[in-house]
């Protein structure tokens, strides 16, 4: 290569990482100095985790960052570092140089008042995902939102603390089902290594997320059990209001219920339905091998994942069952 050429190639390098949108949020994160940092409503771990690590960024880089959620923390990840700085509220008031969206295929996901106005940042790994924000990062090859935020991290310069490292953990093990399922592959293993050598305790995290569940939760399991049903590679189940009110339980209770049908071997796709109180029917859908539960889920006004959706369907739960299993029943169907 000439000398000439090679500057040239040098050039598009650097005007290559101007333009990638990593560095795009970078540069607005180094220019402002305070910033709300928000995720969907009913968080999950990646929600959490991803919020409480890029808080963590940047205090490290001299700047305020006030964490919001529409709902509460979920009793699992209350044990992770700084959790206690996430508020949660209906409306947010700035000044703020910008909000960042973790894992929102819309504003409304966010289900906050006041976004409007701000200058977003989406960063999400959705196959949903939208550019809907001022500057929009979505990739569908990280398997949390908090690899994501891992590579801000590391783009900023920042020091990876065990704290951070703990909650990016979570996102990982969390979005990945026990590092089962999503975008997993050895670049996963990897960024979990690099967490745990950082000072995340694989062990201690696990015990936080899948051994300490509340007993309401255990009992409402039992009540979706009873209410199990199968036809060939379809497996769904549910929950009335009436299940939900004997057992005591509150909506994150229902989290992870679905799986139990999916585990099922030679089931494909399964459902989990869930009575809300105005009436409506919440529909948790995951499968296992080839078929796209979030083009399903996308279809009815949902989103998600290939392998694991969800949406909201109009009641009575016998005619959004019938509904969903009339999409499922020729996406399972082959040889
Ligand atoms: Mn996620």
């Amino acid at each position: 290569m000439t000398k000439e050429a090679a500057i040239s190639a040098q050039g598009e390098q650097a005007r290559a990482a101007e333009s990638d949108p990593l560095h795009q949020v970078l540069e607005v994160l180094e220019r402002g100095e305070r910033f709300l940092v928000c995720s969907h409503a009913r968080p999950d771990g990646d929600a959490v985790g991803s919020m409480l690590a890029l808080g963590m960024v940047l205090e490290q880089m001299g700047k305020k960052a006030d964490l919001v959620t529409a709902d509460r923390v979920p009793v699992l990840y209350r044990r992770l570092p700084g959790v206690e700085k996430i508020r949660s509220a209906e409306r947010v008031r700035g000044p703020y140089d910008a909000a960042i969206l973790l894992e929102c295929d819309s504003v409304e996901r966010a289900r906050l008042e006041g976004l409007e106005d701000l200058f977003l940042i989406n960063i999400d790994h959705h196959i949903s995902g939208r550019p809907y924000a001022q500057l929009n990062w979505i990739d569908c090859d990280a398997a949390s939102v908090g690899e994501l935020v891992y590579r801000v991290a590391g783009a900023a310069g920042v020091t990876l603390t065990p704290q951070m490292a703990a909650c990016l953990y979570t996102t990982i093990l969390t979005d990945t089902g026990s590092f089962s399922y999503g975008a997993l592959s050895a670049r996963t293993f990897a960024l979990a290594r690099e967490l745990v050598l950082a000072g995340a305790d694989p062990i201690a995290l696990a015990r936080d997320v899948y051994y300490s569940v509340p007993a309401s939760k255990v009992v409402l399991l039992g009540a979706a059990l009873n209410n199990l049903r199968r036809q060939g590679r379809l497996a769904w189940l549910w929950i009335t209001l009436e299940d939900m009110a004997r057992a005591q339980a509150v909506e994150e209770d229902c989290e992870g219920i679905v799986n139990f049908a999916l585990s099922i071997a030679g089931v494909e796709a399964a459902v989990f339905l869930r009575e809300l109180p105005d009436g409506q029917v919440r529909l948790s859908l995951r499968s296992k091998g080839k078929v796209n539960v979030a083009a399903i889920a996308g279809k009815l006004g949902g989103g998600g994942h290939e392998n694991a959706a969800g949406c909201t369907l109009a009641g009575p739960l016998a005619r959004a069952q019938e509904q969903i299993l009339a999409e499922l029943r020729p996406a399972v169907a082959g040889p």
